[in-house]
């Protein structure tokens, strides 16, 4: 039996008892990425002599490889050893990684801690000369500030770009979450088959898994946001309400190197702009990023995707603020080729949950104190 270093110190933790919930150590999956230099078949062909299923090409990365193997535990602690891994040796193979499970958080909406009874009084809306009839449209007071009086800073000027045509026409969005839900009233319209995928199942169809405890709303969450159709009288309407929006679910299931890196590199010719709300734990004590794999997605991205003007990369900096984290300290969200985008609060201040750091480029509207408002979107 040969166990690993790390696993060995965890069980001995645990047994000790003063391991840290969740046990920091390494967790196996039975994927594989693998760079194989001369094409599909030559892969097909290494991938079946050693006992692999060849699942394609990761992403839009040249040469590189999904392998899967049936007969290894789904998540060990160990590594997997046996026949299957001298494919190692086979001199076409030029690199080969079991895939390891990442923690990787989603960046929801908090609610506040502490329950502040000091509410300011929220008159209803003036009519404004432009309206739109969507239902939530008079709760949308980050898009007219200047109706009502109360204690919103501004608007953004959103209405302002839309007079002058800014309204996602002929752009292209993905959300990289847990699904969406891309038969919702309001988001179907504008949804794009082409800008999504099931990355968790393998399949085209990003539906989000319904559950109980309604975890998977995240991603249908972000993308109204975006992309929700404008005066259809349904929710709301997104900010860049004539973009095409499409979604990848790879957020519900364990999140590797791997998992990234196709996300991040769907359809790069047909995707302008990827968003993501999550990445390594707020907790204060991570510090992580990108792997070798998504690393290489980034770039390839940003040389080649939209025809050669870089893919766009959009990251949410960070819910830890209550646990001192800094955005610093997260490889994706303080990447060059992300932009990272912080919150405010409805009273223009900073919302208890954020994080500070250089690499913010921008801020919007969130949520933020109970009695300020929040954002509505479509769940
Ligand atoms: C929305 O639709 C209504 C009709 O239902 C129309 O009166 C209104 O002008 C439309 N708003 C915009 C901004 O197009
Ligand atoms: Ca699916
Ligand atoms: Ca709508
Ligand atoms: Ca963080």
């Amino acid at each position: 039996l040969i166990l690993n270093f790390e696993g060995l110190l965890c069980v001995l933790a645990l047994y000790l008892g003063f391991a840290s919930p969740p046990c920091k150590a390494r967790i196996y999956t039975n994927h594989w990425a693998v760079r194989i230099a001369g094409g599909p078949e030559v892969a097909d062909r290494i991938a079946e002599k050693y006992g692999y299923r060849n699942m394609g090409q990761i992403g839009d990365l040249r040469d590189h490889y999904h392998f899967f193997h049936s007969r290894t535990i789904k998540r060990s602690t160990l590594s997997s050893r046996g026949r299957h891994s001298f494919i190692s040796m086979e001199p076409k193979v030029e690199w080969i990684q079991q895939q390891v499970v990442k923690r990787r958080i989603k960046r929801d909406f908090k609610q506040a801690p502490l329950l502040s009874l000091s509410s300011p009084a929220h008159s209803s809306p003036a009519q404004n000369n432009i309206f739109y009839n969507d239902a939530k449209w008079n709760s949308m007071w980050y898009i007219h500030c200047n109706d009502d009086v109360h204690n919103c800073q501004s608007d953004m000027n959103i209405m302002g770009a839309w007079k002058r045509g800014y309204t996602g026409k002929d752009v292209v969005v993905t959300i990289l979450d847990d699904g969406i839900e891309r038969n919702h009233p309001d988001l179907y319209q504008n949804y794009d088959p082409q800008a999504s995928y099931d990355v968790n199942s393998n399949d085209v169809d990003p539906m989000p898994r319904y559950d109980a405890t309604n975890e998977n709303k995240h991603g249908t969450r972000c993308a109204g946001e975006v992309a929700a159709a404008a005066n259809n009288s349904h929710c709301i309407v997104g900010i860049a309400y004539n973009a095409r929006i499409g979604g990848v679910r790879m957020l519900d299931g364990d999140v590797t190197d791997m998992v990234e890196a196709r996300s991040l590199s769907l359809n790069p010719q047909h995707i302008d702009i990827y968003s993501a709300s999550w990445g390594p734990d707020d907790d204060g004590k991570t510090v992580d990023g990108p792997a070798t794999l998504a690393r290489q997605a980034f770039e390839n991205g940003i040389r080649t995707g939209r025809k050669g003007r870089g893919s766009i990369f959009v990251w949410a900096s960070g819910n830890g603020g209550r646990s001192r984290d800094h955005c610093s300290c997260d490889g994706y969200t303080n990447s060059i080729y992300t932009i990272s985008i912080s919150s405010t609060a409805e009273s223009g201040r900073k919302p208890w949950y954020l994080e500070e750091c250089s690499s913010t480029l921008t801020t919007t509207y969130s949520s933020g104190e109970n009695y300020d408002r929040k954002i509505v979107s479509t769940e």
